[in-house]
């Protein structure tokens, strides 16, 4: 690894040995340790995702039995869940971000942090040695008497839930003791760069959500091993209290999964609109109401469970509220780039695609939401497609979004943009070819999860088929220039987007091993552009940055 531009030590190559990076406390290099594992998850997932799709190119067997394709399905959403999207962008960008947004040296405890990573590691492992042991097949909501009849492997899977739950909660801890404690001077709440607010609600919702999961999963051991009957209706449990506990975490947890990701798209949008974030108290608050909101909703997965009319009411009604927060968010980024000049760099083109992608993801939601509605969809590909145009079309689109804006700051250097916008287009364009079909054949009534088929729904599942080799295309091709930008990349400057938050303004690219010379002192907000007219006038690159090699 070359020099930094600036010439003088950091992060990657003040000390270059394994053990400097396995042992390392710094959040950085623990961000990127995050990433190469939650990538390995992703390819794994993404590599079931195709073999599923394949499969399904035809009714009847195409490439493996029924039985394989129930176990792939499960493997491929256990995998992308719960050792993908969950960890993603808060550890990956929480960690190599946060504290470089913020002004401060490292998280508030560095050696938690490290812990984490570990404790994420092992639930991992766990969870894929379910594969050893025995088949998943019930999908990746575990719901019980099923899921734990058909052998022992689920509950290796249910284990390594709840042992990456404290990795979640752990993490969420440090961030939240992070941003309360550790901001540079002059660094108010209200100056804040939004992907701080957006991470320090996902915390919240981590520290809240993740134990009941982990409860959940434990009262599951305890049924399969000491036959005390909680969820069981053989040994008097109840399985619909199964699905409260269950959905209680998991409607939480599709906001630790999509906060993080509003949070970037919030900050590509002042940057390369250059402009503030327009009603930024608005949008930084509503990622607070809607990590609040989030944990009223659960009833909405569980309409046909037999739950009472009252509640499902009730539930539908506070379903829709969460429109409203969300909606402040969609309208305005709108309203930044209409006010702004806007840039359309590589990044900011997943922030733009993330506004189609994401909003059909959350209207088909509120759609969900509505009882009659949901009851014709409930358990049909709309469902399916719903989920991934929030979970991929929201997170994943976001996340390669913040990858493409951090990644000169992580290594220094410089992504192809020509293969960066073809690739964007790759993956915007193949994603919803891939899952748009899939609300039309919901709709008409194609259920989910189902290996056999009807002719009529071919078309639809061909059309998804061909569009999941484009995205994959898409993905690989990114894969390929992101790797090839490390060996013959140029050189990133200090700050090539012309962003004004810390982590570009303040330190060098990539930052030194304690991210800041000194302290940095803040005396704007996050993306006040029109206070900073000055430093751009000059046509040139720019940085407030200290460079001195003391
Ligand atoms: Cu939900």
């Amino acid at each position: 690894m070359s020099e930094s531009a600036s010439g003088t030590i950091n992060y990657l190559n003040h000390d270059k040995s394994i053990k400097s990076w396995l042992l390392t406390l710094d959040h950085k290099r623990i961000g990127i340790m995050y990433l190469i594992a939650v990538s390995l998850a992703f390819l794994a997932g993404g590599i079931l995702a195709i073999l599923v799709r394949i499969e399904l190119m035809a009714p009847g067997e195409t490439i493996m039995s029924a039985d394989a394709y129930n176990q792939s399905f499960t493997l491929h959403a256990v995998l992308m869940i719960f050792t993908f999207i969950i960890p993603a962008v808060p550890a990956v960008m929480g960690n190599f971000v946060l504290p470089l947004q913020i002004g401060a040296k490292d998280v508030a405890f560095p050696r938690l942090n490290l812990a984490s990573f570990y404790i994420y590691v092992l639930g991992a492992v766990i969870a894929m040695a379910a594969l050893l042991v025995g088949r998943i097949d019930g999908g990746w909501t575990f719901y019980t008497p099923y899921s734990t009849s058909v052998g022992d492997g689920i509950l290796f899977v249910t284990t390594g839930v709840f042992v990456m739950g404290f990795s979640s909660i752990l993490t969420g801890l440090n961030f939240i003791v992070t941003v309360h404690k550790m901001r540079a001077p002059g660094l108010t709440w209200n100056r804040l760069p939004l992907f701080i607010w957006s991470i320090y609600a996902t915390a919240i919702v981590q520290v809240l959500a993740t134990p009941v999961i982990g409860i959940t999963m434990l009262l599951l051991f305890l049924e399969k091993f000491m036959h005390i009957g909680i969820f069981d209706p053989a040994l008097g449990g109840d399985p619909v209290l199964f699905q409260h506990f269950f959905w209680f975490y998991s409607h939480p947890a599709v906001y630790i999964m999509i906060l993080p990701a509003f949070g970037i798209i919030s900050d590509l949008m002042g940057t390369f609109s250059r402009h503030q974030v327009s009603g930024y108290k608005f949008v930084a608050l509503s990622s607070v109401a809607i990590a609040f909101l989030g944990f009223l909703v659960w009833g909405h997965h569980m309409f046909v469970s037999g739950q009472s009319a009252t509640s499902s009411v009730v539930f539908s009604l506070i379903t829709y509220l969460i429109g409203i927060p969300t909606g402040v968010k969609v309208i305005n980024w709108v309203s930044t780039m209409y006010r702004g000049s806007v840039q359309l760099k590589t990044p900011m083109l997943y922030a733009i695609a993330f506004l189609f992608t994401f909003s059909i993801g959350g209207f088909t939601g509120i759609m969900l939401g509505v009882l009659a509605i949901d009851i014709h969809l409930h358990d049909t590909y709309f469902v399916v497609a719903h989920f991934h145009y929030v979970m991929m079309g929201g997170n994943v689109i976001a996340a390669l979004g913040g990858l493409h804006y951090w990644w000169p700051k992580i290594t220094g250097k410089m992504f192809n943009e020509k293969l960066g916008k073809i690739a964007a287009g790759l993956v915007f364009f193949g994603f919803n070819l891939t899952f748009f079909p899939q609300f039309i054949m919901g709709a008409q009534g194609m259920p989910r999860r189902y290996y056999d088929y009807l002719p009529e729904f071919q078309g639809y599942h061909l059309l998804s088929t061909y569009g999941s080799w484009v995205l994959a295309a898409g993905l690989f091709l990114i894969l390929g220039y992101l790797l090839a930008s490390l060996i013959n990349g140029k050189k990133a400057g200090l700050n090539p987007w012309g962003a004004l938050t810390l982590e570009w303004t303040h330190t060098t690219t990539p930052p030194h091993p304690h991210n800041f010379l000194e302290t940095p002192i803040v005396t704007r907000g996050a993306y006040d552009f029109h206070l900073a007219k000055e430093l751009f006038a000059t046509g040139e690159e720019v940085s407030e940055v200290v460079t001195s090699t003391h």
